[in-house]
């Protein structure tokens, strides 16, 4: 096998912080014996573990350095180009059951995966340094927080889990010695990057994730999609709490009235964009601050669902990134950012289709190659990624690391449709709200392997993400609210409609705080709307749209509600249904009734 990545050697100091909980030793001596690596680097999160680590990395061609002054402390990283986005289809949940994995996930039995898995890993190691990555997901200090341990051959993985995580010996401090304590087992290996050899396996009933065959983010940082939504959602189930696909964002008023908001959009829909939010100047005084822009895990108390970020940076969409669309995200990667598969010009500085000012005359493209703008490639992979820590965000809330987490108001759900669905609308009740989760559909995108801009469901944002039968996923919903005295508001966004002339109807980004304005204003029985079949609907002078550029007949189109087009749409809600082979619980089949009988009303 072709060794790309070369073993490092570190001096005394660097690489030797073993823990002392014997379950962890023992499992990394047994994983060490299967994968054989010339030696074991323990990682302890320090700072001079880190530049050691990007000089190695440097060395080998993983990262390339970038204009220092321009890009202080920032890398570039090529992935293969073959190994560019998470890949769906050999991605499995291997419970012991079919039923269990559900008609949603990949399924395979487990005895068979951890044999086949293993019988890849036997030797993969070989020539290589099998580093040991402690971390935390969740402040620290949370309930929710959870411990996990990710052994690798990348040093992109471990560079980058130490911006997405809480690494290193604050870790191995949470989980003490306690040998019976839980803890996320996660086992990658990057074999030669080979499609056919390319596996993404999850056992949630082991606490385990063995992924091989990618060097790509969402394959490869266990923490974040493996065990923060797919384990997570399983762990979630069994104890009681949620773990969602969806970013957290303050919302203050001019008076310091302040609420919580998350959001469940699909992959490259808007989540960050919409949690780093910048008013436009009419909202002067409102504040938008960010918990986070990709996973919320939620629990109750006092009868109100608390969410925090387990996450500890973003690995963020890089094109369309622009100081007019996102300036805090700019702001956020102009120092300490890891950017994978961008453009780079000629003096050393970042490049992407959607960055401010004009485009390089020459660039080198994504892909290693000479780049002008008369290229008919793109310079940047259109999924193209920042990971940058989250303390560099301007607008990181307050509360970011508060182990309760902060009190949610409103969830909203949003999917990228051209047609159909309005700019806006509430949900009637919680179970209303579900449902309208449990139906949501996106259009697909450049973040997943295959086809873009295919119209699919994708229940709550989670379809490649939930880690269990999407049908027991929908009843712990249901469950959820049941227990919510206080539960908060529901709504459904979006922000792709599309007008006759096939371009936005809406201007989004900075926009969206009027529609968000209206959620809260509807959080504090203040907002007006209108009653229609799929729910409650602002009407245009509900939205304040003052200072906004747009004229009556677009307003009317993305508040529009085509009865055609609804009729379509609720029997792709049945077929959907249907295609689940019985799992959907019966509230939401009634869901489904009562909504095309008020369009009969
Ligand atoms: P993941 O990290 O894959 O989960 O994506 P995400 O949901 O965080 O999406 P992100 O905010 O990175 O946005 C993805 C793409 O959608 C980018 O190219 C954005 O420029 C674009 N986008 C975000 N918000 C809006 C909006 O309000 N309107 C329009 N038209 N595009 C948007
Ligand atoms: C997503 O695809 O939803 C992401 C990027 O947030 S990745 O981490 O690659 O999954
Ligand atoms: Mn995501």
């Amino acid at each position: 096998m072709k060794n790309v990545a070369p073993a490092i050697f570190p001096p005394n100091g660097i690489g030797d912080t073993t823990p002392t909980n014997q379950a962890v030793l023992d499992w990394v001596y047994e994983i060490g014996k299967l994968t054989k690596p010339d030696n074991i680097f323990w990682c302890d999160g320090s700072e001079r573990e880190n530049e050691f680590l990007i000089a190695e990395s440097l060395k080998q061609n993983v990262l390339i350095e970038l204009n220092q002054k321009k890009v202080p402390r920032s890398y570039l990283h090529r992935s293969n180009p073959n190994d560019v986005a998470r890949v769906e289809k050999v991605t499995f949940i291997c419970t012991p059951t079919k039923e269990e994995a559900g008609p949603t996930n990949n399924w395979s039995e487990p005895a068979e995966t951890y044999s086949k898995l293993y019988g890849l890993l036997d030797g993969a190691m070989r020539g290589r340094t099998m580093f040991v990555v402690p971390y935390i997901m969740g402040p620290p200090d949370s309930p929710l927080a959870k411990v996990g341990f990710e052994i690798t051959d990348s040093k992109y993985v471990v560079l980058s889990m130490r911006i997405m995580t809480r690494m290193g010996k604050v870790a191995l401090d949470r989980l003490g010695n306690d040998p019976k304590a839980e803890w996320n087992r996660g086992v990658h290996s990057l074999l030669d990057v080979d499609p056919d050899r390319r596996f993404i396996c999850h056992f949630p009933q082991d606490n385990t994730i063995i992924s091989v065959g990618s060097g790509y983010g969402g394959n490869v940082l266990l923490s974040k999609k493996c065990l923060a939504l797919r384990i997570g959602s399983y762990l979630a189930r069994k104890q009681g709490w949620m773990a969602e696909h969806m970013l957290i964002l303050g919302v203050e008023s001019p008076e310091g009235k302040k609420h919580y908001v998350a959001a469940a959009f699909p992959s490259a829909c808007g989540k960050t964009n919409f949690a780093m939010l910048i008013p436009p100047a009419h909202f002067k005084g409102w504040k938008i601050t960010t918990v986070g822009d990709d996973i919320a895990w939620m629990e109750i108390r006092d009868g109100r669902l608390f969410a925090v970020n387990p996450e500890n940076g973003y690995f963020g969409v890089v094109p369309g990134t622009s100081y007019k669309s996102n300036p805090n995200a700019m702001k956020s990667i102009e120092h300490d950012t890891l950017y994978t598969n961008v453009a780079l010009t000629d003096d050393g500085d970042v490049w992407w289709e959607g960055k401010d000012g004009p485009p390089p005359k020459h660039a080198i493209d994504w892909r290693g190659n000479d780049w002008t703008p008369d290229s008919k490639e793109k310079a940047a992979h259109p999924n193209s990624r920042f990971a940058t820590p989250m303390r560099n965000n301007p607008a990181l809330d307050r509360d970011v690391e508060k182990g309760e987490g902060v009190p949610i108001s409103a969830i909203i759900f949003g999917g990228r449709r051209s047609d159909t669905v309005p700019l806006v609308y509430e949900a009637f009740d919680w179970t209303h709200g579900v449902y309208l989760g449990a139906t949501m559909a996106s259009e697909t995108t450049a973040a997943a392997t295959g086809a873009v801009g295919k119209v699919r469901r994708d229940p709550m944002a989670m379809l490649p993400f939930c880690g269990y039968n999407i049908g027991d996923y929908f009843r712990h919903w249901i469950d959820i609210g049941e227990h919510l005295s206080n539960p908060p508001l529901i709504f459904n966004v979006n922000w792709f409609r599309k007008g006759a002339d096939g371009k936005f109807l809406w201007p989004g980004f900075g926009e969206n705080m009027r529609v968000l304005k209206w959620v809260i204003d509807r959080c504090q029985q203040n907002g007006g709307a209108v009653k229609s079949p799929v729910g409650w609907l602002p009407s245009p002078h509900d939205l304040d749209l003052d200072g906004l550029d747009i004229d009556h007949r677009s307003v009317a189109d993305l508040l529009g509600i085509d009865h055609e087009e609804w009729q379509k749409e609720l029997a792709e809600h049945k077929t959907f249904f249907d295609s689940l082979g019985g799992v959907v619980p019966e509230q939401l089949q009634k869901q489904r009734e009562r909504t095309v009988a008020r369009f009969k009303e």
